[in-house]
C-alpha cells in the first residue's frame, strides 16, 4: 500500500471509529451536530497515522489503536476550533469548510472544543477492549503522554506564547520554542504512544521521542512554508495569516529559502534518529516524506 492509500485508509477509519463512538444518549443534539461537523470527515489525520505507522514496526495492529487513535484526532480537532476562535486566531475557514464558530457561533465554538478534549480523552481510557488489549498500565502512560503535550509545557503553553510573540521580535530558539510547544508536542505523542503500545524498551522510547519532537518541528516548519507558498482552496484553511498576522516564525526571520534549508536540515536530524534504533521504521518514514513534502 503506498503513503497516500495508508492515510486515506486510515482516515476513513479513523471517521468511522468517530462517527460510531460519538456519545449520543443525553447529550444536547446540537452539540451532538457540532461534535460531528468537527471531527467527522476532515483533515489528513497524520496524528492517528503516526500511531499507527509507529506500532507497525512493533507488529501491533491498527485495530487495537483505533479508539486511542480516534482519541487523539478528536483531541486535535478540539485545539483547531479553539485555535481558530475570534480570540485566539479568528479564522472563518477551516478544512474547506466554514469554521466551527462561524457554522455554530463561538459559545459552541468554546463548548464543542471542550466536548472534544473529554470525550476524546474518554474515547481510549473508558474503552474496556483498548484497556484489556495493552493494560491498565499502558494506557495509563498513553494517557500521561498525551497530557502531558497538551499542557502548559505542550500546546497550551505554545499556544500562549504563539499570542505573546505575535506582532513582536522574536529570535530563532524562541520560534523554536514556540514550535516545539505548540505544535511538535503532539505530533511527538503518537509516535510515543505507538512505542508504548508496542512495549518498546525506555531506550527505543526515547529515540522515538526524540524523532516525534523533531519531526513535529518539521511539521509546523512545512505549515508555516505552506501558509507563504500555497492557495487557501489547497490547503482548506486560509493561507497568508502569518505575515498579515505578523506571526512569529522562521519564516519571518529567515525567509523562505533559508526556511527551506533549515527543514531538510531538521529532516535529515530526524530520519538520522531513527535510523539509529536498528529496527525498521519503514512506515514512519514514509509518514515522514509526506509531512515534509505534502502541499496541503
Ligand atoms: C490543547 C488544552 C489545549 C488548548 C488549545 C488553541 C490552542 C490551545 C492551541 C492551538 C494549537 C495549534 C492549532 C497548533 C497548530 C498546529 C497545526 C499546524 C495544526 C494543523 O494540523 P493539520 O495540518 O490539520 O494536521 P488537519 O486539518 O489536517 O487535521
Amino acid at each position: 500500500m503506498g503513503i497516500e492509500q495508508f492515510l486515506k485508509e486510515s482516515a476513513r477509519e479513523v471517521d468511522e471509529f468517530i462517527e460510531s463512538h460519538l456519545p449520543s444518549g443525553g447529550i444536547p443534539p446540537r452539540l451532538l451536530e457540532a461534535m460531528h461537523y468537527g471531527a467527522v470527515g476532515g483533515g489528513k489525520k497524520i496524528r492517528a497515522s503516526l500511531l499507527f505507522a509507529t506500532a507497525e514496526a512493533y507488529g501491533v495492529e491498527r485495530k487495537a489503536l483505533l479508539p486511542l487513535a480516534a482519541g487523539i484526532e478528536m483531541i486535535h480537532t478540539f485545539s483547531l476550533v479553539h485555535d481558530d476562535l475570534p480570540c485566539m486566531d479568528n479564522d472563518d475557514y477551516r478544512r474547506g469548510k466554514p469554521s466551527m464558530h462561524r457554522a455554530f457561533g463561538e459559545a459552541m465554538g468554546v463548548l464543542v472544543g471542550d466536548a472534544l478534549l473529554v470525550e476524546g480523552l474518554s474515547l481510549f481510557m473508558n474503552d474496556g477492549g483498548f484497556v484489556n488489549s495493552f493494560g491498565t498500565e499502558q494506557t495509563l502512560r498513553m494517557a500521561q503522554v498525551i497530557l502531558k503535550a497538551l499542557g502548559g509545557e505542550g500546546m497550551v503553553g505554545g499556544q500562549v506564547l504563539d499570542l505573546e510573540y505575535q506582532g513582536k521580535g522574536v529570535t530563532e530558539n524562541e520560534v523554536y520554542r514556540i514550535y516545539s510547544m505548540k505544535t511538535a508536542r503532539f505530533i511527538q505523542a503518537p509516535v510515543v504512544c505507538g512505542g508504548i503500545a508496542g512495549r518498546a524498551d525506555q531506550k527505543e522510547r526515547d529515540a522515538l521521542a526524540e524523532f516525534g519532537l523533531k519531526l513535529g518541528v518539521c511539521f509546523q516548519i512545512k505549515d508555516d512554508l505552506l501558509d507563504v507558498t500555497q492557495e487557501s482552496s489547497v490547503l482548506g484553511k486560509t493561507a497568508g495569516k502569518d505575515i498579515k498576522q505578523d506571526k512569529a516564525t522562521l519564516v519571518k526571520i529567515k525567509g523562505l529559502e533559508t526556511t527551506e534549508k533549515v527543514l531538510q536540515d531538521e529532516f535529515e536530524q530526524a530520519v538520522t534518529l531513527l535510523s539509529s534504533l536498528g529496527r525498521s521504521f519503514e512506515r514512519l518514514l514514509e509518514i515522514a516524506h509526506f509531512i515534509v513534502e505534502r502541499r496541503y
